[in-house]
């Protein structure tokens, strides 16, 4: 017998309480470890209430990212089909590289409900605090060359960003090229690592990480008025299980699009959500650093800059910082 089978009982029989005698004659155990089983359930979070004379009912699932969770319902080909759950990981970039080291398939998530060493682009830290956001890393195994991996941060956060305004009914934006803002203020990150040849990519790591439930407090003071939380805009808490659900079925139509017909595929997508174009801006480019307005996004996904004296820069990676 397994908890899952108790769990598909209880939820087939939301409106009664099933009686423990039923669960062991069903299960063919006994009585007793019926109880035991349910009493790790409610250890993982899973709302049950009544006892050994009452009968059983579930109330409510937790909102933790547990496999059996996400994949309720799930409407993808292979994202989010293997599931690696964590109480708690340094990094899930670090643990989806380790995984796409052995041979996982395309589509393994590692999700993590909260990161002890969460990072970002240049080693720079991402705070992860238990339970408060979506801290995902997904692997890809594209047929793609390293210089186009710059694309797929486009269309990871072009998911996101659809995921996110669709579940909530927001305006959010995408500032180039890989933060989701709300108010000039962060909400989600994206972060996408590879290994690679030169001409193929081997793998990649998309990790993603959403900032959900925090509240202001939450964050520490150096963020305090640069990062906000979907529950801080909308003024509610957010569940987070249907919000990731959901932005594995976007991002897997999105990046099907993308392998099959490139970039351009999903160009007007990351333009119906930006929020850079048009805006003054400065660019740190390796080590160099200049300013202008951004004008356009280039076929490539590189976004274009008009400098002061009007030439027009392309830029492939680099940190923006929006001028108010
Ligand atoms: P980034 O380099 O663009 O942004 C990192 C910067 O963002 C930090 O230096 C800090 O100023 C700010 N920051 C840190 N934490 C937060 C936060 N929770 N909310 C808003 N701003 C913050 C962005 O890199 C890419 C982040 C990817 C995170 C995911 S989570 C799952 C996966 N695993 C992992 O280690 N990283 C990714």
């Amino acid at each position: 017998m397994s908890r899952e089978q108790i769990l598909d009982i209880l939820e087939q029989n939301r409106e009664r309480h099933i009686s423990g005698a039923d669960l062991s004659r069903t299960l063919g155990v006994s009585r007793s470890a019926v109880w035991k089983q349910i009493e790790t359930l409610r250890a993982q979070g899973y709302d049950i209430v009544g006892g050994h004379n009452q009968g059983y009912l579930l109330e409510r699932a937790p909102d933790l990212l547990y496999p059996r969770e996400l994949q309720k319902g799930l409407h993808t080909r292979s994202f989010g089909r293997q599931v690696y759950h964590l109480r708690s990981a340094g990094s899930t970039n670090q643990v989806a590289q380790d995984l796409a080291r052995q041979g996982c398939p395309e589509g393994t998530l590692v999700v993590a409900e909260e990161q002890t060493a969460g990072r970002g682009r240049w080693q720079r830290p991402w705070h992860s605090p238990p339970e408060a956001g979506i801290w995902m890393s997904l692997v890809l195994r594209p047929q793609l060359a390293p210089y186009r991996v710059p694309q797929v941060t486009l269309v990871a956060g072009a998911s996101c960003a659809r995921t996110i305004n669709e579940q909530l009914g927001l305006r959010t934006g995408i500032k180039w090229p890989n933060d989701i803002v709300y108010d000039g203020r962060k909400l989600c990150g994206i972060l996408v690592e590879m290994e690679a040849a030169p001409e193929q990519v081997h793998f990649l790591v998309v990790g993603i990480g959403i900032n959900v439930n925090q509240q202001p407090d939450d964050f520490p003071p150096e963020l305090a008025d640069r990062a906000t939380s979907l529950s801080m805009i909308a003024g509610r808490p957010v569940p987070r299980v249907p919000l990731a659900r959901r932005l594995l079925e976007l991002f897997e139509e999105d990046y099907d699009r993308f392998c099959r017909s490139g970039f351009t595929a999903v160009r007007e997508q990351w333009l119906a959500c930006q929020a850079t174009i048009g805006s003054a801006v400065q660019v740190q480019a390796g080590r160099e650093e200049f300013s202008g307005v951004a004008c356009g996004l280039d076929e490539d996904g590189s976004l274009l800059v008009r400098l002061h004296d009007g030439q027009i820069r392309r830029c492939i990676v680099g940190e923006v910082t929006l001028l108010r």
